[in-house]
């Protein structure tokens, strides 16, 4: 029987080279300045504890055809995956705060050294399943699960830097939901994998809790693999999350983000989680205090914090006069 674990490490990763624009590398001082860690610490019964964020050391290019950093990638990925199996090893949920989404291949690479049977959960509005063959835009950010996933690795070239990696995490334990804008190639991929994917369609279709509870049910119908959430806060609609570099109308609404947070906590099986993709440098004041403030919501919705309210521990009546 699972249990949720009430430790949590959080890792900031100011990394945005896994894309073009400028800002998503402020997300985590601007997560914390916003109350981070003392919002995470206000709820009942959780432990937090602050790693700090990771720094990626200036680095020599490589070049490889349409990946565009890919060396400076690597080095970050490789030294965030070391920390997330640290955060894990210290028996806490990893949370990484992002940075671009490049960055789930370090926390998943970590993940998976310390849980091999982990399964993957990806919310996004992007399937972020090219190669290097079939993007568009050469930014990694969009290959960060075709970099991951064992099965890919005919459709790669030798790829310098990333000897570190072990590709061997399994496109079988992975899942998404919240698509609704995916690529060609991509869409041939999830089909030819058969990945469970709940697209906005689906959302539609079923409910978030459906959604969520069928994909958990397809990747692990026995309730026993440890769960890793990759969230993009592009899978928010544009209209709740406007602080972020791709946004796509149509998309989740914070309440079905909390929803589906709240529905993975209840397993007990949550051990990490990504936040990526906030850029707090696109928008107005408002639009950047309302983008800070939906990915707290979520990490708090996935941490325990309960939406009823939670009354005194061992207190059993109001305080009389
Ligand atoms: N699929 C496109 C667009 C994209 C992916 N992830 C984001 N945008 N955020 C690509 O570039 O691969
Ligand atoms: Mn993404
Ligand atoms: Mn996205």
């Amino acid at each position: 029987k699972w249990e949720p674990l009430r430790k949590v490490g959080i890792i900031g990763v100011p990394f945005e080279k896994g894309q073009k624009k400028y800002g998503v590398s402020v997300a985590p001082a601007a997560l914390r300045a916003a109350g981070l860690i003392e919002k995470l610490k206000e709820i009942e019964g959780l432990d937090v504890k602050d790693y700090g964020d990771i720094e990626t050391p200036g680095i020599k290019e490589v070049n490889v055809a349409n990946m565009d950093h890919l060396a400076l990638v690597s080095a970050c990925n490789k030294h965030l995956s070391a920390c997330v199996t640290q955060v894990l090893k210290d028996n806490r949920i990893a949370v990484t705060i992002g940075g671009d989404h490049s960055i789930g291949l370090g926390t998943v690479d970590g993940h998976y050294k310390v849980n091999n049977d982990m399964i993957l959960i990806w919310v996004d509005a992007h399937a972020d399943i090219n190669t290097n063959k079939t993007s568009d835009s050469g930014s990694v950010h969009g290959m960060p699960v075709a970099l991951l996933v064992k099965e890919f690795s005919n459709y790669w070239p030798y790829l310098p830097t990333m000897d570190w990696q072990d590709v061997v995490f399994s496109i079988k334990s992975l899942g998404y939901i919240g698509l609704r804008s995916v690529d060609n190639f991509e869409r041939l991929a999830i089909e030819k994998y058969k990945v469970p994917t709940f697209a906005m369609e689906d959302v539609e279709e079923h409910g978030i809790k459906n959604s969520i509870q069928h994909v958990l049910q397809a990747l692990d119908p026995t309730n026993s693999r440890p769960i890793h959430v990759s969230f993009d806060i592009d899978a928010l609609d544009a209209l709740e999350a406007p602080s972020t570099g791709t946004p796509v109308r149509g998309g989740l609404t914070l309440r079905e983000a909390i929803n589906l947070m709240e529905i993975v906590y209840a397993t007990g099986r949550l051990r990490a989680i990504d936040l990526v993709e906030i850029n707090p440098a696109i928008g107005n004041e408002k639009d950047r205090q309302q983008t800070i403030d939906a990915g707290l919501c979520i990490l708090k919705a996935a941490l325990g914090f309960s939406r009823r309210g939670t009354a005194p521990r061992g207190v059993l009546d109001l305080p009389i006069q």
